[in-house]
């Protein structure tokens, strides 16, 4: 082995920066003539006060968080990796690699679509004996493990096949749904047709809701469920379906495979579970005992990989002799297979994968997200920063080779029992972080706080592809969660705003608010789209007129913001259409569920109710996928969040509607109005416009997906009667 050093990746910025800076800077100095226009004519009569002071505010808050924005964009790099010099290199040492797929619900996680994941990541390009699976299944399900079974058999076929002809992706569910029926060889043939059997079996399964019985009784593992009280209720249960170390755990063509494991953690009902953190620290302390990998991958159950280099290209950052001792974790973006060209309910968050998260990189690191992350198991297990620390990639795994499997399962099972993080640090200063409901993002910063790098690695083929929202109200209560959790990271003793002893720069801090705020948002958009409205029925500007000087910095920062982010967001693949689609979901998600999350946690925080809104299931029936496809916003449902939209939609379409009234009255009256109030008509307006979608959810469309009636009759009378009150009594 040569004694020169190889890189194994290399970090590009990109162009353009000064001219960026220069704009930026511009568009700051018309955010300040703004402020200074607020401060400068506020109004003498005393309700006008406090509607000009309430717009003030919005703009300070808008003036603030746009600055926030600005980190990541300050400096973006781009990676690269040299996979060639990792196999010239390392090849002999590559590391054992344990990969964790998580499962919590049998119903709205099916089986099938769990063990294709499973197969996908089984399928890597990597030395198989180094190669470890866990299934995490959280909901203790027979049919999940049956299916886990059966997915091993399959894998005696489907990894070789993989692997001889190369094929991409890895996942059989994508695979056999990418290639067409015609011109297909005769393995092909042979292993489709072992595949759709062996789904119709899981199908059947969970469709009668229990395990044929020849199955369970040639598999001892099922014995397990016999102390199956519930969900919520049973033993731990650990088998190892593929031990790798067996010399006849072998595919069809005589190579070794992976170790395929199937835990679900002891669940008590006394005994509090910390969702999937208290899973993914269940698997840490298991796997330490089976295969102990020093590289962890952790997926989601419905994220496939798309992408048999992917391991490769993670080694490549940990691995690399000058800067891989000090990262901690390896984060691909969230892609997903299943959105409509022009995204209607901005599932991909494009903006945050191509252009957010690039720059926290140039920033020290993007967040930890949960899904599609390479961690460092001694990093994950607490191991403290130091500079001079070195990765030892030659210690061996934990295992015993000839330590029988059943021992194995019954020394290990102890693991993953409830009580074994009472008194430890679990949860605390080692594996992922309780207490939060994005423990991911919270363990990524704490492990940051210490010292520790991420990088961001997002090769041109997507790495892991997951299943995006299909339904608006899907989109609207994901988003309540995340911007819940956002906060809570802000309130907490992680927040970012309080690391001034830590070891995290400021951009980065900054960085981290974008989300944290995301709630916050929401106070001066709602105030934004409903005020200057009314005002506008009432005829009554809070704008500068257009004569004034001082609307050009006005027009300025809103024009040249627009400009800018639809660049942005076409310079990165998106759609024109796309991008109108992305602003409206942005606004619907800020009046709905980032104002819920704000309430929430503003409850929770003064220890009031735990309020909590009434969730709906996925509905994906045939119809309402087919409106998906066609790119129809669906509603449906009956959520508080749609009222809300409907409501402020309704309000918008009325005031506008009355100003042209009030204004085709008079002579000249629209150019009247035009000059005094032209900000707030143009405002006024393009909610109208971008609210389209909701206008004919309510009042156009038949199909089952149009907003329920009751909703629209609530949200008529009340948008109705602010109109209505505000124009006469106020
Ligand atoms: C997934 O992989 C396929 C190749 O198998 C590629 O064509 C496709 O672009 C990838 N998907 C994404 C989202 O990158
Ligand atoms: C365009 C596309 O692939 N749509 C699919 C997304 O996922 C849903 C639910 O799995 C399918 O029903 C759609 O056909």
């Amino acid at each position: 082995m040569s004694k020169e050093y190889l890189p194994l990746f290399e970090t590009k910025e990109a162009k353009g920066r000064v001219v960026y800076w220069a704009f930026a800077a511009s568009i700051f100095v018309g955010i300040c003539l703004i402020w200074i226009y607020r401060v400068k004519f506020v109004p003498e009569d005393e309700v006008g006060r406090w509607v000009w002071i309430g717009l003030f505010a919005a703009e300070i808050w808008f003036g603030f968080y746009w600055v926030l924005t600005q980190s990541p964009r300050w400096n973006p790099i781009h990676r690269r990796t040299f996979k060639h010099n990792l196999s010239k290199r390392h090849e002999g040492e590559l590391p054992g690699v344990d990969i964790f797929v998580c499962t919590a619900d049998p119903d709205m996680e099916p089986p099938a679509m769990v063990i294709s994941t499973v197969l996908s990541v089984m399928a890597y390009d990597y030395p198989p004996e180094k190669l470890s699976v866990y299934l995490s299944d959280d909901a203790g399900s027979e049919l999940t493990y049956y299916a886990l079974v059966e997915a091993s058999q399959f894998a005696k076929h489907w990894i070789p096949f993989c692997k001889k002809f190369n094929i991409q992706p890895r996942s059989p569910a994508a695979y056999f749904a990418s290639v067409s029926s015609d011109h297909q060889g005769k393995e092909m043939v042979f292993i489709q047709k072992l595949y759709k059997d062996m789904v119709s079996k899981i199908n059947t399964a969970v469709e009668l809701g229990r395990v044929p019985e020849e199955i369970r009784s040639s598999n001892e593992g099922f014995s397990l469920w016999k102390s199956h009280v519930s969900r919520r209720d049973h033993d731990t249960f650990l088998q190892i379906v593929i031990d790798g170390r067996d010399p006849k755990a072998t595919d069809v063509e005589g190579s070794i495979l992976p170790t395929l494991v199937y835990l679900a953690r002891e669940k008590r009902p006394q005994y509090f579970h910390n969702f999937k953190a208290g899973a993914m620290n269940a698997l840490l302390r298991v796997s330490s005992h089976i295969s102990n990998g020093q590289i962890l991958l952790n997926v989601d159950c419905d994220m496939y990989s798309n992408n048999s280099d992917a391991i490769r290209d993670a080694l490549c950052f940990l691995m690399d002799e000058e800067k891989g001792h000090e990262i901690a974790f390896v984060q691909f973006p969230q892609k997903f297979d299943n959105v409509t060209k022009n995204d209607i309910y901005g599932s991909t968050l494009r903006v945050i994968s191509e252009v957010e998260l690039p720059g926290l990189d140039g920033l020290g690191g993007p967040p930890y997200i949960g899904t599609g992350c390479f961690h460092k198991r001694d990093v994950l297990c607490g191991k403290k920063y130091s500079k001079g620390y070195k990765n030892d990639w030659n210690s061996k795994s934990y295992r015993n080779s000839k330590a029988n499997v059943k021992e194995l399962e019954e020394n290990s099972k102890y693991l993953a029992n409830c009580t074994y993080e009472e008194n430890t640090q679990w949860g605390k200063e080692i594996g992922l972080r309780y207490g939060c409901p994005v423990e991911d993002v919270v363990t990524g910063l704490s492990m940051q706080s210490q010292g520790w790098k991420s990088v961001y690695c997002n090769p041109e083929r997507g790495a892991f592809l997951g299943v995006a929202p299909t339904s608006l109200v899907q989109t609207l209560v994901q988003h309540k969660r995340w911007s819940e959790g956002d906060l809570q990271i802000f309130l907490s003793r992680y927040s970012p705003a309080l690391c001034t002893r830590r070891k995290i720069s400021l951009g980065l801090r900054m960085g981290y608010c974008i989300y944290c705020f995301w709630a916050v948002n929401s106070l001066a958009t709602v105030y934004y789209s409903i005020i200057p409205s009314l005002y506008l029925l009432k005829g009554v500007s809070l704008f500068p007129q257009v004569s004034s000087p001082w609307l050009i910095p006005f027009t300025y920062v809103i024009f040249a913001e627009y400009v800018a982010s639809l660049v942005e967001f076409l310079s990165i693949g998106g759609t024109v259409q796309g991008w109108w689609n992305e602003q409206r979901i942005w606004l619907y998600k800020r009046t709905s569920s980032y104002l819920f999350a704000l309430v929430d946690t503003a409850l929770k925080t003064l220890g009031l109710s735990d309020l909590t809104f009434a969730i709906t299931a996925k509905v994906t029936d045939q119809e309402a996928s087919q409106r998906y496809e066609k790119e129809i916003m669906e509603f449906g449902a009956s959520s508080p969040l749609f009222t809300i939209l409907a409501t402020t939609s309704l309000l918008n379409l009325f005031c506008f509607l009355g100003m042209v009234k009030k204004a085709v009255k008079t002579d000249s009256g629209l150019v009247m109005a035009f000059q005094a109030m032209a900000l707030q008509v143009l405002l006024c307006g393009i909610l109208v416009l971008i609210n389209w979608p909701l206008y004919q959810g309510m009042f156009f469309r038949t199909d089952k997906g149009k907003m329920p009636s009751s909703l629209t009759i609530q949200s008529l009378i009340l948008a109705l009667a602010t109109c209505l009150s505000f124009s006469f009594l106020l």
